[in-house]
């Protein structure tokens, strides 16, 4: 891969979505540089011009020419493109599909429903009881979900025989469930025994440590900066 040019990944250093694609561009080993757009520049000129749609992650891969945001389709283009070895996915029928279906599933029953319960437990101006506990009895829905197609995994993997996008595409959501659930006393660990073996082979990756703990230090600054704001104002 040392031939190929840096593929440009617009992203946040706490928004999830863009790291699902950090995390899979680094385990394939594809040269990329990770530009932060900070929130207040996502919705104007220039980055509209990336992304109309005014949000992260959107790629601009210089090999090719192509602008794509929305992940699902940063990663069909990702492994279409860069995992001719299959290394994280499958060319053949039925996995090549079934990791798509479990990419439609992240994007559409995990990212939008975890999203929201982190804005009603975080952001809302106003404590809406009823929107988190909504949001949080889906984020273990959907833990239940995955647990159940796990228990009948003999690999312990979504689809096949082997960790594929699938899986990494997961993992950074599953992590921030974990944490928001730890803030309100909610332990799920043993109730759903085929997720949280899962769980932590992910979790065990270098990489992914690599990326949470970029989180980690992303959100303490953000803290850290809105902490500042209130002082000045005070
Ligand atoms: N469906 C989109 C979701 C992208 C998304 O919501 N990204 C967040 C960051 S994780 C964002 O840009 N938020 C800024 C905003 O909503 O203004 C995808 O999967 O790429």
């Amino acid at each position: 891969m040392s031939s190929l040019k840096p593929i440009i990944l617009w992203g946040h250093n706490i928004g999830p979505n863009p790291l699902k694609i950090h995390i899979i561009l680094e385990e394939l080993n594809i040269p990329f540089e990770h530009k932060i757009v900070p929130g207040e520049d996502m919705k104007k000129e220039p980055f509209i011009n990336i992304n109309p749609n005014g949000r992260v992650p959107a790629i601009e891969d210089p090999n090719t020419g192509i602008t794509l945001w929305e992940s699902g389709a940063i990663i069909e283009y990702i492994i279409d493109n860069y995992d001719k070895e299959h290394k994280l996915s499958y060319g053949t029928s039925p996995e090549k599909y079934l990791i798509q279906q479990w990419i439609a599933f992240q994007i559409s029953g995990q990212g939008p429903y975890y999203g929201q319960a982190v804005w009603f437990y975080r952001v809302h101006h106003e404590k809406l009881q009823s929107a988190i506990d909504r949001y949080v009895k889906e984020m273990e829905r959907v833990r239940s979900v995955l647990d159940l197609h796990l228990s009948k995994s003999p690999s312990g993997w979504l689809v096949g025989d082997k960790m594929t996008v699938a899986d990494l595409d997961w993992i950074i959501w599953e992590q921030i469930a974990t944490l928001l659930m730890s803030f309100m006393d909610i332990n799920l660990e043993g109730k759903y025994p085929y997720y949280d073996a899962w769980y932590k082979k992910l979790l065990e990756r270098p990489i992914v440590k690599k990326v949470v703990a970029m989180r980690t230090e992303g959100l303490m600054q953000s803290e850290l900066a809105k902490a500042e704001e209130i002082a000045k104002k005070a």
